[in-house]
């Protein structure tokens, strides 16, 4: 039978198909315990680093298989098919890696992306703050430098992955009365004294995937663990977001399959009124809704990664497009997933609940849906 993505190379394919074995033999077995108690896939990420699979995205010379953001966002379908939580440190592993690789210096690059790309450490990305999420430029977390050190003071929120990376990029002001022009970005290690590990949030889904504050209190950082220069951190953030929003657009696109490929499965199944489900006009009509919608979003991820594997020079447009189209997708194929399941699919003894959970983070995190059509209007109209 014809490969109907005809337009991946065997390089490509050869990503998919051995990602989505390990996936669905390996990672989505455990998805289901992950999700009922929130331990960390300690051994599923192991499994992905010891076939190359962590350092996907990283260069040759760094250690990693220079794969490309295509077959990044590959990988990251398989992994999200079979456990969102995991596909969320996976992509994390490129949004805290990926600053280094952007504006990391020769000796920044030596010191962290071989160890990520072995999958010997995981990585970290800290913007958010309690009262700057959205509005990213007016965080409150502050360094002074200090001679060869800047001594940082105060908190970050809602930092993925932040208990266990062993690098954090981590976004600090330097003026704040200068918002955007005043972020600077350093990297952290765990263990440098003043650096702590704070709340850990109760989420709705994603559970296997730690969410931490991090707390700041005169931590000295050196300054050879500054990414570029002084007031470039917010310019670093900005790309690093454009670069990674397609993942989630992958992740999206991974977990609304995964519904869509359980509904229709179901429908065939259950019976009433002395036929299969999937005999009635009803479903059949949302699972052809369904199945265009992720047929759809897939194609948008994967046209802006293709995008960026051939380097165009601005894909802020597609890659805010293929996250906010993909995630509002997986949203709505899960939802109706939990419907065409009925009232079991209401209950932890299918997975369609867990995939409607998980799919809600995709329209909030790496910027809500709203601030993805702030960018993709940004684009259209200028900034009026
Ligand atoms: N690439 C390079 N530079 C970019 C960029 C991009 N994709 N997007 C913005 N910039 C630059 C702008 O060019 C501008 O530079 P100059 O000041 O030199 O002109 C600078 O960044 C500030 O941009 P802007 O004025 O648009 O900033 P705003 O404060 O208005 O905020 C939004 C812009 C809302 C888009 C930004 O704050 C944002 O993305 N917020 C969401 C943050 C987010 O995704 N959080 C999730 C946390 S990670 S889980």
């Amino acid at each position: 039978m014809m490969d109907q993505q005809y337009y991946l190379t065997d390089d490509q394919r050869a990503v998919r198909d051995l990602v989505r074995e390990i996936a669905r033999e390996r990672i989505a077995p455990l998805a289901a315990h992950v999700d009922e108690t929130g331990e960390y896939p300690h051994e599923q990420l192991k499994l992905l680093g010891q076939q190359g699979v962590m350092g996907l995205h990283i260069p040759e010379e760094y250690g990693g298989a220079a794969a490309g953001m295509l077959a990044f966002c590959l990988a990251a379908e398989e992994i999200a098919w079979a456990c969102a939580a995991t596909s969320t440190l996976f992509l994390v592993q490129n949004l805290g890696g990926y600053p280094i690789m952007l504006a990391g210096n020769e000796e920044q690059k030596r010191r962290f992306l071989p160890r990520l790309a072995s999958g010997e450490i995981t990585a970290a990305f800290s913007l958010s703050e309690a009262g700057s999420g959205s509005d990213a430029a007016a965080m409150q977390c502050a360094a002074v430098r200090k001679g060869d050190r800047y001594v940082v003071n105060g908190s970050k929120m809602w930092v993925t992955n932040g208990s266990h990376a062993g690098v954090t990029t981590v976004l600090v002001t330097t003026d704040r009365s200068k918002r955007g022009k005043g972020v600077t970005a350093l990297l952290v290690e765990p263990g440098t004294p003043g650096f702590t590990v704070g709340k850990h949030e109760k989420k709705l889904g994603i559970h296997g995937s730690p969410t931490v504050a991090l707390h700041f209190t005169d931590c000295e950082i050196p300054v050879e663990n500054r990414l570029g220069e002084d007031g470039e951190g917010f310019r670093i953030a900005m790309k690093t977001l454009e670069h990674s929003r397609p993942t989630i657009g992958a992740q999206a696109v991974g977990i609304a399959q995964a519904a869509l490929d359980a509904a229709i499965g179901y429908a065939k199944e259950r019976r009433a009124f002395d036929q299969p489900i999937a005999a009635f006009q009803g479903i059949q009509f949302m699972l052809a809704d369904m199945a265009t919608a992720v047929h759809a979003s897939r194609l948008v991820v994967h046209h802006v990664a293709g995008l960026m594997d051939r380097h165009a020079p601005s894909t802020a447009l597609e890659a805010s497009m293929a996250k906010c189209l993909a995630s509002d997708t997986a949203m709505k194929v899960t939802t109706d997933a939990v419907q065409i399941f009925g009232g079991y699919g209401y209950t932890r003894e299918f997975p369609v609940e867990r995939f409607m959970r998980d799919a809600k983070i995709t329209q909030i995190y790496e910027g809500t849906n709203q601030i993805q059509r702030l960018v993709i209007a940004q684009q259209l109209v200028g900034k009026l």
